[in-house]
């Protein structure tokens, strides 16, 4: 990429930070100002594609309301502090209750942007190990964490997740995920729609599963709804069909894959048959669905947070990944491979083929008893665990880059619990739902401001690529980035106090990654790396000791962080390669078909297959305009038609006595919220939709522009104790709800 100055006039290369797409783009500035925002041509990954959200990252490089200085709150009040003494006071504060409380005492919550900034992401980690708690949370239990664990059980490791090969597929089942919108996730595919649009161009058919007909659904060969939370009995009776029907192909896997015959076993009750009036999808579509997807030679299924965020969310995307493995589809080209990344991929490191594999429960939440998975406890259970007497209660919280306020279930709840908090520290950008309530806000730089790589997004990209972008605007004169903030938050958990020297705890820690990496060669690597810093001394490590590194001279033509500095548009690393058996990392060496936690699953859903649909259940939405709870307050994003309205379907809206527009109550077993209503036919009958991450205008926040329209939070309305008990993830979708016009006692 072009490497200006930070901060020089022209126009600089920087991937954007805010969604999974990772788009390379052409910032302008002039005079330290930003003047245009493109899409780069010329990035070799997503070869100018661009949404307006890329577009406001001027925006919110300007935002006033976006937080420059460290802030201290004394009851009500807040107070600009300088950075020396907001760290100061977190030493005053947090030490004794670690003294008199215990490391458990002190939770660590991290959200969605951490994992698209490097210094965020690399250094979160190390500070959650000085730390030593049992009581992490993270977005993830909103999120993603049953694919993290059926991939983590089936292939060995917690990322190895398969993703479409869609450039040379021809056939590509969507269940619950909508990347029209939401440019896609754990799947990096810059330009969705192009690539879908190519792949119907070639002949090929795109299939969603959805509740609502969605902005993928209208660019799709097919659409069928389905009765949200039912996927598992979709896709078992999908499973069992490739068995009635004689349809499984194996091929190259079939000497690599354990447990077909257990599958086969557990999915003998699912008939299309039996499960077609549950899902509301005929057992004909079932059947030839899943015809379809073995009769094509190319074809992957897709499914994501309409697939996660269920009660079954674990055995969903397990099998997802079955249906991929008995139609001959996983790890071939054109249906569902594993990208291999340049960096930071655990599934490269150590010996191929073989490894630990996963385990949860080696320790478990104390009020709810949720099991320990990838190291955290679920998000769901925070409020619970502040509010508890006893030992190991959370008397202290960290929050980074999370707004859990908005986006976890029982927000309400979750904001009083914060209240009753000893100490509460937010690494953020704004005041907002959630970071109200600290006690001291420590800022992070603009993303202008900083350099980027993207440590995750490259395990989940259809095509593998190197993308590196320096800083485009120099940070304001003595605002630290953030890693900085978290190895001073270290410094202080550790004992070695608020004035710690950042520098020396830096390098401590990279001498300690060496030691335990080649500690033969420690001294010429540290030496090797010593232009750099931070992150991106880390980001060089990986990249060299990556499986295209140049490994410190002994592979003179592999990969170091200069040349895809250098490098204009990036590095492209080609299309996605077969990598069974060397990506594996299960202690069989083979790819689990069948891990006994999940084959358990199916009989908890089979008991269920007869429970009465409610009148009313409640899914999510994504808009292109916004991106989770954080953005709604950036000019170009908020003009327009207000987008966080409750889609209502024109016959439960007769049926509940309300008209397009009206204002309504709508009620869940979290607690109840006033939505405005939208007429939709979009929707399948007995399903509304409302989209998370609205409900802005709470005392104490300051995003003005997003308080104009607050919209109301989903999550107020959700159930915190609702759970997938395999992954601890929430379940978002799906719940019953009521609704009534506002000022009636009428309910739906
Ligand atoms: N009902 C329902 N709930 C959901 C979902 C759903 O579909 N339905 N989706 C879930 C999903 S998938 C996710 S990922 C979660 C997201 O949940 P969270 O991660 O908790 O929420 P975000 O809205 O992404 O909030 C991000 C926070 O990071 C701050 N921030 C932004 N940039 C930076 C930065 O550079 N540095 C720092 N330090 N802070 C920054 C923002 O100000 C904001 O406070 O929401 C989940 N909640
Ligand atoms: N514009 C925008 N982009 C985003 C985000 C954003 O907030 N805005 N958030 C980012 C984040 S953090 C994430 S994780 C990704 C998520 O990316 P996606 O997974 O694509 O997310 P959604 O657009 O919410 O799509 C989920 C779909 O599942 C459907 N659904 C709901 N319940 C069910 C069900 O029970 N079964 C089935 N089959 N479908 C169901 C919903 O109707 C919805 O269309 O998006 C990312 N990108
Ligand atoms: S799709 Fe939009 S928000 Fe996502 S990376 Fe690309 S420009 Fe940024
Ligand atoms: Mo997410």
């Amino acid at each position: 990429m072009a490497n200006l100055p930070p901060g020089s006039d022209g126009t600089h290369d920087r991937i954007c930070p805010l969604c999974e797409a990772c788009c390379g783009l052409k910032v302008q500035t002039e005079g330290g100002r930003v003047t245009a925002i493109r899409g780069a041509d010329d990035d070799v990954f997503s070869k100018g594609y661009l949404c307006p959200k890329g577009v406001a990252l001027k925006d919110l490089h300007e935002d006033p309301d976006r937080l420059r200085t460290p802030q201290i709150r004394r009851g009500a009040q807040w107070f600009e502090a300088t950075w020396d003494e907001a760290f100061d006071e977190i030493e005053r504060r947090l030490v004794p209750i670690l003294q008199a409380h215990g490391r458990d005492a002190l939770a660590l919550s991290v959200g969605n942007p951490a994992a698209h900034k490097m210094g965020l992401l690399l250094y979160f980690a190390r500070l959650a190990r000085a730390a030593g708690t049992k009581n992490i949370f993270s977005a993830s239990t909103l999120d993603q964490m049953p694919k993290q664990l059926s991939c983590g059980w089936m292939f060995g490791h917690w990322l190895s997740i398969p993703v479409p090969d869609i450039e040379r597929s021809d056939f590509l089942l969507v269940i619950g995920a909508n990347p029209m919108a939401s440019n896609g996730s754990l799947w990096t595919v810059p330009d969705f729609r192009g690539k879908a649009r190519a792949l119907r161009e070639r002949g090929g058919r795109l299939v969603v599963i959805d509740p609502r007909r969605t902005e993928t659904a209208a660019v799709a060969d097919a659409h069928h709804f389905i009765r949200p939370g039912s996927d598992v009995f979709l896709l078992a009776a999908m499973v069992h069909t490739l068995f009635d029907e004689g349809l499984v192909r194996l091929g190259r896997l079939s000497a690599h894959v354990a447990g077909l015959d257990a599958v086969r076993e557990a999915v003998a009750p699912f008939a299309p048959e039996h499960v077609a009036a549950r899902c509301a999808i005929a057992a004909t579509a079932i059947r030839q669905l899943a015809r379809e997807l073995a009769a094509t030679p190319r074809g992957c299924v897709y499914g994501r947070i309409g697939t996660c965020t269920q009660a079954y969310g674990t055995t969903c995307s397990w099998l997802v990944d079955v249906l991929s493995v008995l139609t001959g589809h996983l790890d071939e080209p054109g249906g569902a491979m594993f990208p291999k990344a340049a960096a930071f991929a655990a599934n490269t490191l150590g010996p191929a083929g073989v490894g630990r594999g996963v385990a949860t429960g080696r320790h478990a939440s104390r009020v709810s008893g949720a099991p320990e998975v990838y190291g955290e406890l679920p998000m769901t259970c925070l409020a619970e665990e502040i509010e508890t007497p006893g030992p190991g209660q959370i008397r202290a919280l960290i929050t980074v880059a999370g707004n859990p306020v908005l986006s976890s279930p029982g927000g309400e709840r979750l904001a009083r619990a914060l209240e009753g908090l000893d100490f509460m520290i937010s690494l953020d950008i704004y005041r907002n739902e959630t970071t109200r309530h600290a006690h001291v806000i420590l800022p992070g730089l603009s993303a202008l401001e900083d350099s980027h790589y993207d440590v995750p997004f490259p395990q989940f990209s259809y095509r593998n690529h190197a993308r590196f972008s320096p800083a485009v605007l120099a940070p304001p004169a003595g605002q630290p980035p953030e890693w900085q903030n978290l190895l001073r938050l270290m410094a202080i958990v550790k004992g070695q106090g608020a004035r710690a020297d950042v520098q020396a705890l830096d390098d401590a820690l990279l001498a300690d990654d060496l030691r335990r990496l080649a500690p033969e060669r420690a001294e010429p690597m540290t030496q090797a790396l010593a232009g750099r810093n931070g992150p991106e001394r880390l980001l060089d490590l990986a990249l060299r000791t990556g499986p295209y590194g140049d490994d410190f001279g002994r592979r003179p033509e592999g990969l170091t962080l200069e040349q895809v500095q250098a490098a204009p548009g990036g590095i492209d690393l080609g299309p996605l390669q077969p990598r069974i058996p060397e990506v594996l990392r299960t202690p069989s060496g083979r790819v689990e078909l069948a891990p006994p936690a999940l084959l358990a699953d199916l009989p908890r859903a089979w008991a269920e297959l007869e429970a009465p649909a409610a009148p009313l259940v409640v899914i999510g939405r994504r808009d292109v305009r916004s991106n989770n709870s954080w953005m709604h307050n950036l000019p170009l994003l908020a003009k327009g038609p207000f987008r966080g309205t409750a889609l209502v379907h024109p016959d439960d809206a007769a049926r509940l006595g309300l008209a397009d527009g009206a204002r309504a109550r709508l009620a869940g077993a979290g607690g109840s919220v006033e939505v405005t209503v939208a007429l939709s036919d979009t929707l399948m009958p007995g399903v509304l939709s409302l989209p998370h991450g609205w409900g802005h205008g709470l005392p104490g926040a300051q995003m003005a522009l997003a308080a104009e329209r607050p919209g109301a939070n989903l999550n107020a309305v959700l159930d915190d104790s609702a759970r997938d008990p395999l992954s601890g993830n929430a379940v978002l979708s799906g719940a019953a709800v009521t609704l009534a016009p506002l000022g009636t006692g009428l309910t739906g």
